[in-house]
């Protein structure tokens, strides 16, 4: 059986996300957010002390664009994998690593500068100046939809888990209002998904068994 750390909304959602749409069975552990702050104990499982962290036997995996492109090859065949004999492998592989690598990373100084940091560490400089940078980059996935409903590959596959994932961020961080037309519309398309809905209700179901209140944003 599959076990994914997760913490609620947080970039373990993308796993989470993976294993609804590939019908996977697994074990959810639901843990506060920070862990390292609020589930010391996690510091014995996964030294790191964040989340994802994905355990399938001997595999134990702590990047989310990298667990999900193991889900979806390991665990395949599946439409939401591209093989490497389709024209769109390079650019699938680009996608699913700028999710995060170029996505994500600017939005976690948004949050950090923002939200986490103590009051006197707060910067609203580098809150703004990176939520600039995450807007420049998202011109390319705007650009990207403009004559199609998904990334590549002319259907939905683990790349838009990736990007994906960084909208909802996007969203919870209160940055959604400011996407461009495609990009609104694809986050509309991609919320309605069934794998994306049972993965939601999912973690809601287990936090509240498992008493793990992780809204942290
Ligand atoms: N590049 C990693 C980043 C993992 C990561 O930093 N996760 C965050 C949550 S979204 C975390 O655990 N933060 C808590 C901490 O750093 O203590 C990935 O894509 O999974």
């Amino acid at each position: 059986m599959i076990t994914l750390y997760h913490c609620t909304a947080a970039r373990s959602f993308r796993p989470l996300w993976a294993l609804e749409e590939l019908g996977l069975p697994y074990d959810l552990k639901m843990l506060p957010f920070p862990p390292r702050v609020f589930a010391k104990e996690y510091l014995g499982t996964n030294p790191l002390g964040t989340i994802p962290l994905l355990i399938d036997g001997e595999t134990r995996m702590t990047e989310s664009a990298a667990i999900v492109q193991y889900l979806v090859t390991r665990h395949g065949p599946t439409p939401l994998a591209v093989g490497v004999d389709e024209t769109a492998y390079g650019a699938w592989l680009n996608w699913l690593h700028f999710g995060e690598a170029t996505l994500t990373f600017p939005q976690a100084l948004v949050l950090r500068y923002s939200k986490f940091e103590p009051e006197e560490r707060r910067s609203p400089q580098v809150a703004t100046d990176y939520a600039k940078w995450f807007f420049g980059r998202l011109r390319a996935v705007e650009a990207a939809l403009t004559d199609s409903e998904m990334l590549c590959a002319g259907r939905f596959t683990a790349a838009d888990i990736s990007v994906g994932y960084a909208l909802l961020l996007a969203d919870r961080i209160g940055l959604a209002g400011d996407f461009g037309p495609n990009v609104a519309a694809y986050w509309q398309r991609l919320q309605q998904r069934d794998g994306f809905r049972r993965a939601v209700k999912a973690e809601t179901l287990a936090g509240e068994e498992q008493k793990a209140a992780s809204h942290w944003w």
